[in-house]
């Protein structure tokens, strides 16, 4: 029987926060055991925010681990770093050229950046083309992503059908696959969690972080229940046990708040001590993801036999 395919992945552009968990990376291990799975580190998209090389290394390494961590089995799920398969630059290279302009215009990424008068380099412009050759090379039927990403998810979507309908139909259309309770976790400030935004819950804190990030949690209150810090606990607890709760400690924000700490703490110390057991052997961790990358290789670049023979470059 041929297994469904699904395929995400993570910049290593941080550390993972707990709304990269669970609007994204949760599903990747649910998955993993009805489909084929390819979880990627995509770290040429992690450029346009990331010049450290000391750091882009060490975060390649870190994404890794944290893989492993929440569960990933690598005889599973193919885990690599987009870097590996040049094969995603090739093919975003191709799908430039049957993209325009403004359509890419439209893209919120790009828009955002302009309201907000940033330096736009050409690789934020074009980072869902380079994201559509990422899904499209491996023919996923789903892509496990938060609500951010949804729109990128429908970019592919597009390329692949102006491909198919210019050359030939050789790519499947996939499917973003968005949980709708957690498609947009909100972060201590009450906006969507982000690095970028410094208002993270980071996936593998200590306990004194989790404490300092819970407390930060701007409270916001409406009839004497902080929402803000609902609208996280609700990630670890059942949602009607702590209306109840909520209702009971209706003003105590800080007790709410110790609770909110110890719940996080409750779910985090167990992945935390995996991903320590992991981070004992880096070696074996490298050899799981370069693995990975000869693995995707070979699937990719079948992919690019068929796409050089529709464009027509294949002359021998
Ligand atoms: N707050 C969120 N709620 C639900 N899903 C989220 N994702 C990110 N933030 C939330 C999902 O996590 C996956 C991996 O994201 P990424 O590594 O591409 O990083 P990102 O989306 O760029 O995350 P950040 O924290 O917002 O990073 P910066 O600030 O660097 O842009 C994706 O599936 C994403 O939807």
């Amino acid at each position: 029987m041929i297994k469904k395919i699904f395929l995400s992945g993570i910049q290593p552009s941080g550390r993972p926060h707990i709304g990269n968990y669970f609007g994204a990376m949760k599903q990747f291990v649910d998955l993993q055991n009805e489909y084929d799975g390819y979880a990627l580190i995509v770290d040429y998209h992690a450029l346009h925010s990331l010049r450290n090389p000391t750091e882009m290394n060490e975060n390649i390494k870190n994404v890794l681990l944290d893989y492993l961590a929440i569960g990933l089995d690598p005889n599973k799920v193919t885990i690599f770093k987009q870097s590996d398969v040049s094969e995603h630059t090739e093919l975003c290279w191709i799908f430039d050229t049957i993209t325009t302009m403004p359509y890419l215009m439209r893209a919120h990424a790009f828009k955002d950046a302009e309201q907000k008068n940033k330096e736009i380099d050409v690789g934020t412009f074009n980072y869902p083309v380079l994201m559509a050759a990422d899904i499209l090379l491996y023919g996923p039927d789903v892509v496990p992503v938060g609500q951010d990403q949804k729109q990128h998810v429908e970019i592919a979507r597009d390329i692949a059908e102006k491909f198919n309908r210019t050359y030939g139909e050789i790519f499947k259309l996939p499917e973003a696959m968005i949980m709708k309770q957690v498609a947009v976790v909100p972060g201590t400030d009450g906006r969507k969690m982000s690095k970028s935004y410094d208002n993270t819950i980071p996936l593998f804190a200590e306990y004194a972080e989790i404490k300092k990030a819970v407390m930060s949690i701007v409270t916001d209150s409406s009839g004497g229940i902080p929402q803000n810090v609902f609208a996280i606990h609700r990630l670890f607890r059942d949602e009607n046990e702590l209306k109840k709760i909520y209702e009971e400690k209706s003003g105590k924000y800080k007790e709410l708040k110790e609770m909110l700490t110890e719940d996080i703490e409750k779910f985090i110390a167990p992945l935390r001590e995996k991903r320590k057991e992991f981070a004992k052997d880096i070696p074996k961790a490298l050899a799981i993801l370069k693995a990975g990358g000869e693995r995707a290789k070979e699937v990719a670049s079948k992919k690019m036999v068929e796409v050089r023979e529709k464009i027509g470059v294949n002359v021998y």
